[in-house]
Formats: structure tokens, C-alpha cells, sequence
């Protein structure tokens, strides 16, 4: 039955006194986004909204006394996938038999990798980087799918830091075939193999310097103590704190530092060096903001960490060879003394999230949320982590590098996508002072996979979202992060299409439902908001949103043109976001070309003008042309977005189709366009020796190459230290090659130029942080498949002195209690030791630690640890 009792509403004036509206439904747009506080306000008898000075907890008075029944469940509907995953990542088990298969590795020699344990391994050791499935040959995968093959071998990509080797390495290779059983795998297991892997990379070798994590943090911590004790009083002095544990010139370890470093990337050019500008900044919430008027410049290339050096250090634009001469300095009176730092503890809260300001009119009530009255329209395998929802069906996998990809993404039954992956997510700053203009983030190398959160539910996502796991196999050991990915269809809150006509049929609405996965990786001071949100007509709407803190700077009166004052002595620094997508698109099958549509203008006289208005008629034209060379197809919007970029089957048709030889253009092919949403964005410096060759991607807004098994990525895991010689040069796809009807891949850019506000504090906000791309039906059907939705309303016309009446097609919004929303949890990190047993509680907080990575140096060192570290004498 429906909540809404049968009621009568006044059209909008445009259609005068006479026209009325009658739906036992009419305001269906409420349902769904009704709080269940608000529930019973819509029982049947009910004419009207209560006003709104009614006081919070106060029971509502209904008509209708009927206690509805409750609500269908609202959990995923089970299903069972097509075909197995063949992307799906390792479990604990697998990841374990793979682990003792590689500890007991012996070469034709008999020897062995001679392996330490990931977590207790340093640089100096040799140890496991990454355990991850590889994907399957497409063609393997194609012949499983859609010609009732055999299931692909599975393969392992393997990691491996090699710091024990001279000269230290870190290699790559690819452990397989694998059983079919990976957890019964064993040394003896035939025809198994452990081969490098080298063929997905431009540049085959990973030099050590290009590492991203010190595998031990303490000898980095070790260096950096060291290096500033002597400073100890000056730094309390001069910027308010102290780095290091301690009161008394860094000896006696009594109290936590008061002032942490932050490191840039990159390390390196080619791999000939690994050094780092590292910035002092506060160690109060909300440290990214608070940089502080100090940075040294470190190296850290040899081996040896006693061989470390300080290059130089800046103070208030003074250079200092060495902290001795800048001791000289400033005992001697001759330096010259910046601004002293916002004092913390004066408003130690003002870059935290603690609610702030005054409490705005009725904000005391919970507001809406969407509720499914009707129960779940989606159906989800989770072993195998499909899912499908109208029409729609893909497959989710998860990698260290980038988090989540999709896969075999069909719409009704068609594959469209092979996959979908973002590729590398790059942050350029630029600025007056050495830390800035020195920082390009690349940050595939962080991992973007092991730094997904867990999603707050009811926050991240809506509180009747499916979640889902994730598990990786690092240097961190395994994590398995529990509600990693969540999953729900929403009402879009607008038509997708509607008319109000005069004749039969014109009149009417299709609801725009939505079905949104979505991720959040927080890499140190970012978070970034990955969405895919597919819609009943068929497209794909692919969305990045930014939020938490910016990287901020010491502000002075030279960083006027490269950020934003958000505090008295704090700034947010200009910089540009780029994430790159691949788009692996199968039209109507692997035969694709690139089409290219420019809108032109053109002067014409046509023979039946009158005069009034001149022979000339001035219009605009499409003139299309098919891209055929991969040279020619590293692509800019047009200016003024006159044009489009279509992928289309130029051998298959839709209903309309025609073919015009002259122009070799099947007219009328099916394709997909890939339209620029909100801010489609390149690079703005294309010049920058930091990134010269690592992020070619970015430098075009989208290109096409020839999908190949050796491309299989637009960036690599170490492209971030290695701009000169980087290990994936996307600029190499592109050689000349035919793209006419071969299997297409299009990599297509997201961003923004990110200029800083005061409104970025304490948190960049999502709704202009953010960035999207559609991926659009362009004359692959032969009219508007969303028409198939029955959640749509036909009106019908009536008589002049009628009223207007209301199809639906029978659906009907249940009139029923939904369930209590559970008590507010949000789960902890799961880890294991690497023989699968549960880890340690206590490596959680290790990974926190890390999770910071070099934009916190110190920040979740624990005191225990830090206190067994003697600074250098
Ligand atoms: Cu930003």
C-alpha cells in the first residue's frame, strides 16, 4: 500500500484555474528523503507538514491511527556472479602460501632471497614489498567471459626490496601459474615459475634511491635528532618548539616534540641521488597547515645512514651551509628573525573539526536521509565482489597503488568498459620558499589502496549503503580494511527526463535514480573521494572529490603569488590536481575508433532567403573525423567545448545508421562519448624539470592509444622519485600506431587548479574540490533506454472540467516502519602476522605512523620507541 492518501493540488498557474492534478502519489519526491523522525507525519488523512516551531521529541498527532508493519529488509540481495573474478585480490590465506613459497625460494644456484620479516625489516634488509594478483591476459579473460573457456591462470606480482644485493635493488617479478587451490601451494608445485617482470615498464630497472618508504622510520628519525639537537634552543626561540624528545638540548627525553618535519617528493631525478626538502612545522592538529620558517635539505642516497648529510638549511630566506653556521648566526646577533608562529595554545582548536561558531536555525534535528521503503534494488556476490543494478553489472578489484578498479562493467548485458582504474593522482605546488616549490606528490607511490579508510556510515555514505572489505599484501604486512567500499543507489532528486504536453503521451517523468561505489583514501594531509556513479540511461559519471587539510606554508609577504593568507602566519599554497583514468572501452565489441566531432561555423547562401536578412546565413556545422594514429591522439578539449570525443564501432550500427564513403565515417556508429564534466583539467606547467617525463598523462586532457597487455597502466609505483627516467613514460604508448578499429584505451584527466581560500580552514570542501567525466551513450542505442524505467509517471490529458490522472506502472512506495539504524560504529584496522594469524593490536598504530608517511615525521612516533633513540654525537 502507499503512504500518500489520494489528494488534489493546484498546477502551476501556467495552466490556469481549470487544470488539476490527481495521484494517489503526488508527492512521491518527499518519500525518499523523509528522516524517520518524519515518518508518520505522511500518514493517510494527513493535508499538511507540521509547522515547523513544533519542539524536538514531541509525538505527532495522525488522522490515521494504523501502526504501519515494517519495512523489507534493506540488506543486498545475494546473487551469484556470472563468471569468478579473475581481478579479485589475494585473501589472507593466499597471500600466506605465497609468502612461505617465496621465504623457501631457492634458484638453480640454491640460493634464496634471504628474506627479514616485513615489519621488522629496514632498508639494509631484503624483504616482501607487495603480494597482489596480476590481471589476466584481456584475450584470456574474453575467451572465459564470452566464449565459455577456461578460467585465466592467476599469476602474483611480486615486490621484492633487495637492500642485502649489491648494488641494492628493488625487483619485480611474476609468481605463476598458481593452482587453482593458491592456498595449497607449495615448492614443488609444477609448472610454476618466478619470472622479473619487466615488460608493463618503459624503464625495466627500479633504482633503490627511488624507494618510497624507509622500510625502518627510526634511522630517518635517528638523522633528523641528531641533526637538530645543537638547534634545540634556538628552535624554541625562534619558531616556538622543539623537535625531538625533551627539554634539556635533546639528552633527556622528557617531553613529546612540539615540531615535526615534512618531506617533499621527489627524491630523485633519475635515481643518481635521493635527497629531500624537509619543513618544520608544528605538532598541534591540524600540522599540515602550520609550516613553520625552517627547511633543510638532507641527503639520504648513500647506503649508510652515518653518511647522511645536511646540503643547506633556510632560515627567513637566509641560507646556512650547516647548522653550525646557522648557530653562529644567531648566537653572534647577525641573523635576521622572522615573525614568531601562531602561538597553539591561543587557538590550538582552530584546525581541528570540533564544531564551531553559532548554532543555525532548527540544526538540532537529524536532516533527511534517504530510506529504500521497497527494499534493495541491487544484487551483490560478495565473494566474488560483483553487483548489479538495473541493467548495470561490473566486478570490483583492489591494488596497493590506486585502491579500486571495475570490471566487465555491462550495461544490459553489453560490456561497455573492460575496465575502469584511476591511474596516479598528482599535486603540484609552487611557492617562495624551498618546500614548496620544490613538492610534486605522485600518489600511486603512497598507495592510495593502503591509505582507503574505512567509511563513516551515514557520513561517507548513506546509512543504508552495502560496505564492503578491501585487503592488501604490503610492506605493511596484510590489512584488511572493513567497510573500504560502500555501495547504494540514490534518488537523484531530479527527473532524468519530463515534459508537460497537450497531446497523448507527452506528459510525464522518469525518476533519476543513481547507483554510486564509492571509496576514500586519505593520503596524509588529502582525502580524496573516488565515485562511479551509473545512471538509467547508461551513463557513467566518474567523480573525484578532495577534502581534509591543504598543504599549507609559512606565510610572508613573497608568497603572495603562490597561495592564500588563512591565519596570521599561515597560508595554503597554489597547486594543481591531476588524476588520470583509464578507460579501457569495448563498443559493440574490441573493434573501436576514435571519433572526433568539432563544431564549426560556416557562411552559406541558400537560394530560398528572402532579402530581409541577407543572402548570408551564418550557422554553425559538425564536421567529423575519425583519429587514426595514436601520434595524433594525445587530445585538449576544444576551446569552448565546441566538440565532442566519441568511441564508436564503425562497423556496427545503430537503427539509423548510414555509411558515406566518401568520408570513410559510418554515420550513426554506436559509441560512447567521454564528456567533460566539472573542471576538466590538465597540468598548468608543462615545463617543470620535477615533472619531465613521470606525468605525461597529465600534460593532454584525455589521450587514446592501442590498448596493449605492456600498457597496462599510465604510471608506475616509483614514477614519483624518478621525473627524469621514470619507469612508466607515458609519452612511449604513443608511437605512430593505428587506432582505427583496435581495441581502444582512453586516458582521461580530472582536477583542479587549486587556489587556496580562507574557506579551505580548517578543510578543503568537497563541493568545489572536485572533478568529474561522463561517459555517455552516443548513438549506441537507437532511442532513450531510460525509458525502460518503470519508476516513471505518464499523466494523461484531461477534459476540459476533469482531472488530470496519473500512471505509474503499478509501483508503488511501500507504506511500512524502516528499521532503527544501528548504534554508530566504525571499524578497526584488521591485521595479520604474515603466517595469517591475527596481528598484533599494536601494529595499527604503526600503521597510523605510516599513513603520514613523510608529511609527518615523528608525528605518531610512539614515546617508548622514540626514547631508545640517542641522538647522533
Ligand atoms: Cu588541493
Amino acid at each position: 500500500m502507499s503512504v500518500f492518501p489520494a489528494a488534489k493540488e493546484d498546477l502551476s498557474p501556467l495552466f490556469g484555474c481549470a487544470a488539476r492534478f490527481k495521484t494517489r502519489r503526488f508527492a512521491i519526491f518527499f518519500v525518499l528523503t523523509v528522516s524517520a523522525a518524519a515518518f508518520l507525519l505522511f500518514a493517510p488523512g494527513l493535508r499538511q507538514l507540521r509547522s515547523l516551531d513544533i519542539g524536538v521529541g514531541e509525538v505527532a498527532s495522525v488522522d490515521d491511527p494504523v501502526v504501519p508493519g515494517r519495512c523489507a529488509d534493506t540488506s543486498a540481495i545475494p546473487a551469484t556472479a556470472p563468471h569468478e573474478n579473475v581481478w579479485k585480490n589475494f585473501d589472507v590465506h593466499e597471500a600466506v602460501a605465497i609468502r612461505r613459497w617465496l621465504w623457501a625460494y631457492k634458484d638453480a644456484n640454491g640460493r634464496g632471497f634471504n628474506l627479514t620479516s616485513e615489519t621488522a625489516a629496514t632498508d639494509l634488509d631484503n624483504s616482501i614489498s607487495l603480494i597482489e594478483t596480476f590481471s589476466p591476459p584481456k584475450a584470456d579473460v574474453l575467451a572465459y567471459f564470452d566464449h565459455d573457456g577456461e578460467s585465466p591462470q592467476r599469476f602474483a606480482k611480486i615486490v621484492l626490496m633487495l637492500g642485502r644485493a649489491s648494488p641494492p635493488a628493488i625487483s619485480q617479478y611474476l609468481l605463476g601459474p598458481l593452482p587453482s587451490i593458491i592456498s595449497a601451494l607449495t615448492l614443488s608445485a609444477a609448472p610454476l615459475e618466478l619470472r622479473p617482470l619487466k615488460h608493463i615498464y618503459t624503464r625495466p630497472d627500479v633504482p633503490y634511491t627511488a624507494r618510497i618508504f624507509p622500510q625502518n622510520v627510526s634511522y630517518t628519525e635517528k638523522f633528523l635528532l641528531g641533526l637538530m639537537a645543537p638547534l634545540h634552543n634556538a628552535t624554541q626561540d625562534l619558531l616556538g618548539g622543539v623537535v625531538g624528545w625533551g627539554s634539556g638540548a635533546g639528552q633527556d627525553f622528557i617531553s613529546p616534540p612540539t615540531i615535526l618535519f615534512s618531506g617533499t617528493t621527489p627524491f630523485s631525478y633519475d635515481g643518481s641521488f635521493r635527497r629531500m626538502w624537509l619543513q618544520l612545522k608544528q605538532n598541534t592538529p591540524g600540522s599540515y597547515l602550520k609550516m613553520l620558517d625552517m627547511n633543510l635539505y638532507v641527503d639520504l642516497t648513500s647506503m649508510d645512514p652515518a653518511e647522511w648529510y645536511l646540503i643547506r638549511m633556510v632560515y627567513n630566506r637566509q641560507v646556512f651551509a650547516t647548522t653550525e653556521e646557522f648557530l653562529e648566526a644567531y648566537t653572534n646577533g647577525t641573523l635576521k628573525r622572522s615573525t614568531r608562529p601562531d602561538e597553539p595554545a591561543s587557538e590550538d582548536t582552530w584546525a581541528g573539526r570540533e564544531r564551531k561558531g553559532t548554532k543555525r536555525d532548527l540544526d538540532e534535528r537529524a536532516g533527511p536521509r534517504q530510506v529504500s521503503f521497497n527494499g534493495p534494488r541491487f544484487r551483490v556476490d560478495e565473494d566474488n565482489q560483483w553487483v548489479s543494478w538495473m541493467g548495470w553489472s561490473f566486478y570490483l578489484s583492489f591494488a596497493r597503488d590506486m585502491g579500486l578498479s571495475l570490471w566487465d562493467v555491462r550495461f544490459r548485458g553489453e560490456r561497455i568498459l573492460y575496465e575502469i582504474s584511476p591511474q596516479e593522482a598528482l599535486a603540484v605546488y609552487s611557492g617562495s620558499d624551498p618546500h614548496q616549490g620544490s613538492t610534486v606528490f605522485l600518489d600511486r607511490g603512497f598507495g592510495m589502496g593502503i591509505t582507503t579508510r574505512s567509511l563513516i556510515v551515514g557520513y561517507d555514505c548513506p546509512y543504508e549503503a552495502l560496505m564492503l572489505p578491501a585487503i592488501t599484501h604490503t610492506e605493511s604486512g596484510t590489512l584488511l580494511r572493513q567497510d573500504a567500499i560502500c555501495v547504494f543507489e540514490r534518488d537523484s532528486g531530479k527527473p532524468l527526463s519530463r515534459h508537460t504536453g497537450y497531446l497523448r503521451g507527452e506528459t510525464g517523468a522518469t525518476k533519476g535514480y543513481e547507483f554510486v561505489v564509492r571509496t576514500i583514501s586519505t593520503v596524509g594531509n588529502y582525502d580524496y573521494m573516488f565515485d562511479y556513479t551509473f545512471q538509467l540511461d547508461g551513463t557513467i559519471e566518474v567523480r573525484i572529490s578532495a577534502s581534509g587539510y591543504l598543504q599549507g606554508a609559512w606565510w610572508d609577504d613573497t608568497q603572495m603569488s603562490y597561495g592564500t593568507k588563512i591565519r596570521d602566519t599561515y597560508m595554503g599554497s597554489v597547486h594543481d590536481h591531476v588524476i588520470n583514468y583509464k578507460f579501457d572501452f569495448d563498443i559493440a565489441g574490441t573493434r573501436n575508433s576514435l571519433m572526433a566531432i568539432s563544431l564549426e561555423n560556416e557562411v552559406v547562401q541558400l537560394p530560398w532567403f528572402e532579402d530581409d536578412w541577407g543572402q548570408d546565413v551564418r550557422q554553425q556545422k559538425i564536421v567529423r573525423k575519425i583519429v587514426t594514429n595514436e601520434s595524433e591522439a594525445l587530445l585538449d578539449y576544444p576551446k569552448n567545448y565546441e566538440g565532442a570525443y566519441v568511441i564508436v564501432n564503425q562497423e556496427e550500427l545503430n537503427r539509423w545508421g548510414y555509411r558515406t564513403d566518401a568520408l570513410l565515417i559510418n554515420r550513426s556508429a554506436r559509441g560512447y562519448a567521454i564528456h567533460p564534466g566539472m573542471s576538466p583539467i590538465r597540468l598548468t606547467n608543462l615545463d617543470s624539470k620535477r615533472t619531465e617525463n613521470n606525468v605525461n598523462f597529465a600534460k593532454h586532457h584525455l589521450a587514446v592509444s592501442r590498448r596493449k597487455e605492456s600498457e597496462p597502466c599510465s604510471s608506475s609505483t616509483w614514477n614519483i622519485n624518478l621525473p627524469g627516467a621514470p619507469p612508466v613514460d607515458f609519452y612511449k604508448f604513443f608511437d605512430g600506431e593505428s587506432i582505427e578499429q583496435e581495441d581502444l584505451t582512453a586516458w582521461v584527466n580530472l582536477g583542479t587548479h587549486h587556489i587556496p581560500r580562507a574557506e579551505d580552514s580548517p578543510m578543503t570542501l568537497t563541493n568545489i574540490a572536485t572533478s568529474s567525466v561522463l561517459l555517455t551513450p552516443f548513438n549506441f542505442n537507437d532511442w532513450d533506454p531510460a525509458m525502460e524505467s518503470m519508476n516513471a509517471i505518464l499523466l494523461t490529458v484531461p477534459e476540459p472540467g476533469e482531472e488530470w490522472t496519473g500512471d505509474e506502472n503499478g509501483v508503488e512506495i511501500e507504506y511500512c516502519l524502516p528499521p532503527r539504524l544501528k548504534k554508530f560504529s566504525y571499524p578497526v584496522l584488521t591485521t595479520f602476522e604474515e603466517d595469517g594469524t591475527p596481528g598484533d593490536p599494536a601494529r595499527v598504530h604503526q600503521m597510523r605512523r605510516q599513513a603520514e608517511s613523510y608529511h609527518a615525521i615523528f608525528a605518531a612516533s610512539d614515546f617508548q620507541t622514540s626514547k631508545a633513540i640517542q641522538p647522533r654525537t
